[in-house]
């Protein structure tokens, strides 16, 4: 049975390449709701319809497992998220296995760099505060940074000159790590190292996630076996051009994308 993972668009395809490289036996069906991204930008009601229709279609897809690989349906809907998947099927989110990390080492200061709905939520904040009250957690929208990685303005002028703006605002002085919180950040991973000089930690979601859903499927005795061969099924709600081209650069060039509408059913 595939693990079933789903985000607003292409970025969550961060986490299913990271599960490809980590789980090469597990097969995965991923839903990409691109018809109504950015869910960034979207309200708490709005996110939450969208999500449990995925977890709907994935559950009727017989997914053994459901990743919700976006930072925004996580922060807004994950109790709506497990309600409809049932207690049969694990969900695994984004947040959490993160924010249990963090809560774990030694940092004193945080900064959060995420979508408007997720920093909105307070859900970061919410969740590492509530494992140890010692760090400080400070969140920073940063809705730019989305549409620089997916028009293809990484390592340019445009993406130093955004990063600087938002990661040298004296909110964020005195931090001593940063989560990226949001699914396309990975991609900027290296120059905002390069704003930051190398000095702060940059805690970046996909390992920890991953190893989440190893220790999930693991502990219920759901992983694939060794001789199994894994096959990817990539759902979007909707099909362009520069989303094709984004989902390359995040997953690679021989990824095949189906356009699905929920809504016809
Ligand atoms: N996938 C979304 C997230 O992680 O919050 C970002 C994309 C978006 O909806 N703007």
């Amino acid at each position: 049975r595939p693990i079933g993972v789903f985000d607003s668009g292409v970025g969550g395809l961060t986490f299913a390449k990271e599960i490809k490289r980590l789980l090469p036996n597990e097969s995965l069906i991923y839903f990409g709701d691109t018809q109504n991204l950015p869910y960034g930008e979207k309200s708490k009601e709005a996110i939450t319809q969208f999500s449990v229709d995925i977890t709907n279609f994935l559950k009727n897809n017989d997914c053994k497992a459901i990743l919700v690989a976006c930072n925004s349906a996580t922060a807004n809907s994950l109790k709506e998220i497990r309600e409809a998947a049932g207690k049969d099927i694990p969900v695994i989110d984004v947040i959490s296995p993160v924010a249990e990390k963090v809560s774990f080492e030694l940092r004193e200061k945080i900064g959060v760099i995420a979508t408007k709905a997720t920093v909105n939520s307070g859900a970061y904040k919410k969740a590492i505060r509530r494992r140890n009250k010692h760090i400080t957690v400070i969140e920073m929208a940063t809705p730019l940074l989305v549409p620089v990685i997916e028009e293809g303005f990484t390592n340019s002028n445009i993406s130093k000159a955004v990063l600087e703006t938002y990661l040298l605002n004296k909110k964020l002085e005195g931090i001593d790590s940063i989560i990226l919180g949001c699914t396309h950040y990975t991609h900027l991973e290296k120059e905002i190292n390069q704003v930051f000089e190398g000095k702060i930690d940059i805690v970046n979601s996909p390992l920890i996630v991953v190893n989440q859903v190893i220790y999930q499927l693991a502990k219920e005795g759901k992983l694939a076996s060794k001789d199994a061969t894994a096959n990817y099924t990539f759902y979007i709600s909707d099909n362009t051009d520069n989303i094709i081209k984004v989902a390359k650069k995040f997953f690679g060039k021989d990824i095949q994308l189906i356009e699905k509408n929920l809504e016809i059913k």
